[in-house]
């Protein structure tokens, strides 16, 4: 039976649904330079840190840009994205998330953050869901991105877990590829044929309760 003192939680499309502000935000971007994007390139940047994310966009044009060019285009992109997460509000945190990050607080369960996203402390602070994490680990911690497991190793080392006492909830591949590099199991939330590296996928934390949940992952 395997022992769990910490759950840690991706951030954009497991807490919350920000992949949307941020396909809007590169489809602004893409739209002015001329780059025909769509939701499908969309999915390519889910856990890709922001100038990769950009390279991504931008490998789908045959311009090349200089470095100072894109420094720029990455920053109007985010002040875009900044604009739609300050409109954030507790209703927007994904169904079930709560109910579970209250059970892991009742059973002593440790919780951290693990996100490459640099908005990371806004958006937490949108959704009023500072006081449920015992760490909080973002962009501005980390020099590596997904599936780079950095980000988790220091979930980990902050909230005094080993990496096998960890479970890493991820809705991205690179994300679950990341989980594994830790040498923790990955539950994916979302579509089972995108997350097929997940040891088990579910749809969303409405699906199962606590309890339920906690009591599967310890099988494996
Ligand atoms: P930012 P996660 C990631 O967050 C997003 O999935 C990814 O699409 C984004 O490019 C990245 O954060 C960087 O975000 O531009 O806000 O620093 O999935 O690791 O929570
Ligand atoms: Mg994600």
């Amino acid at each position: 039976m395997r022992t769990i003192k910490t759950c840690i939680f991706d951030l954009d499309g497991v807490i919350c649904d920000t992949a949307k502000y941020h396909f809007y935000a590169w489809k602004t971007l893409a739209d002015r330079l001329g780059i025909i994007f769509t939701h499908k390139d969309n999915e390519r940047l889910k856990g890709v840190s922001r100038m990769e994310s950009l390279e991504i966009l931008l490998s789908l044009s045959d311009k090349i840009y200089t470095t100072g060019e894109k420094l720029v285009f990455a920053e109007e992109k985010n002040k875009n994205y900044v604009d739609y997460i300050t409109k954030m509000g507790k209703d927007e945190v994904l169904p079930g998330v709560t109910e579970f990050l209250e059970y892991c607080r009742e059973q002593g369960i440790k919780t951290a953050l693990g996100s490459v996203s640099r908005n990371a402390e806004t958006i937490l602070k949108r959704l009023k869901l500072e006081p449920y994490f015992d760490a909080v680990i973002d962009g501005t911690k980390v020099v590596n991105a997904k599936p780079d497991p950095e980000v988790f190793l220091k979930g980990a080392a902050e909230t005094g877990a080993k990496p096998e006492e960890c479970v890493v909830f991820e809705d991205a591949f690179t994300g679950i590829q990341a989980a594994k590099a830790a040498g923790m199991p990955a539950v994916g939330i979302g579509d089972a044929k995108v997350l097929s590296n997940a040891d088990f996928v579910i749809r969303g934390f409405e699906e199962l309760r606590g309890e339920q949940l906690i009591a599967r992952i310890r099988q494996f």
